[in-house]
């Protein structure tokens, strides 16, 4: 195993990804130096083809001459390269109920959250232009964002962030803070450093909260005190712009609970 400050790591992200976003930290966590490379969405398909990486999404990692993609991928493989600190339990037991909550956010938060980014997106594009601070693209971001519509437009297709799917996805999130909620209680979540399923979890809220719409509903709680916890610093925001009817059901679920 090489010394952590002599791997010669790449790591590809598009801007405001929320799976790279936990990739970047599992990265710094563990004290791997890495060179970012910035893409833009929808094109960086073509360009981590070219590239041979097993497959077209970001995160993917060139690392001692690997190449990976996947956040829950990259996870492993980074515990195997660099152990300490780990992001996966050694106990058994205790690390199936890291990998399950893992393998949960990977599967049903994080594109229910790419969907109601990408809806957002779709209603007002300027907003694009602040996930991209700090990130190098080859054009300048004003350029860029103004002619976005076609990648916005095939974005929403490709990720299905269609107006039912997203009203879906926001009438189960109170449910679904509820579980993150429940895990953190019972100590599956919330480790310090942050295990995979903190990272995970805590990206896809981190960027949930970058929404003027959604962040009121998740801040207070555990899950947004993780999430925060997690990843400290998540660019972009977007102020509100989805219909007021959609986010009634995790406003009131909200209500209630602060109700007590
Ligand atoms: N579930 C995978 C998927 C990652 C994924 O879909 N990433 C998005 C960005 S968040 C992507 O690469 N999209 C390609 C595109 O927008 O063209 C992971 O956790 O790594």
């Amino acid at each position: 195993m090489a010394a952590a400050q002599q791997l010669n790591a790449k790591l590809y992200v598009i801007p405001g990804s929320h799976p790279a976003m936990a990739a970047r930290r599992m990265l710094e966590l563990k004290g791997i130096p890495y060179r970012r490379i910035d893409l833009m969405p929808v094109i960086s398909r073509g360009a981590l083809r070219a590239l041979r990486f097993p497959s077209n999404t970001v995160p993917s990692l060139a690392i001692e001459g690997r190449k990976l993609t996947g956040s829950r991928e990259i996870a492993r493989e980074l515990d195997v390269i660099q152990p300490d600190p780990p992001l996966y339990p050694s106990e058994p037991e205790r690390r199936v109920a890291v990998e399950d909550a893992e393998r949960w956010g990977e599967e049903v938060l994080q594109p229910a959250v790419r969907r109601i980014l990408w809806n957002a997106l779709k209603r007002d594009r300027a907003p694009l232009a602040s996930y991209a601070e700090g990130a190098r693209l080859g054009v300048p971001i004003g350029l860029a964002v103004k002619t976005a519509a076609p990648i916005v437009a095939a974005a929403n297709r490709m990720n299905g962030a269609y107006d039912d799917a997203v009203r879906r996805d926001l009438a189960s999130l109170p449910g679904w803070l509820k579980r993150i909620d429940d895990w953190i209680g019972e100590g599956i979540l919330g480790s310090t450093p942050p295990n995979a399923a903190d990272l995970q979890i805590g990206a896809s809220l981190r960027l949930a909260m970058t929404l003027d719409d959604v962040r009121p509903v998740i801040a207070s709680r555990p899950a947004g005190q993780l999430a925060v916890r997690a990843i400290p610093d998540f660019p972009g925001h977007a102020p509100p712009v989805l219909p007021a009817s959609w986010l009634a059901p995790a406003r009131e679920a909200e209500e209630a609970a602060a109700a007590g």
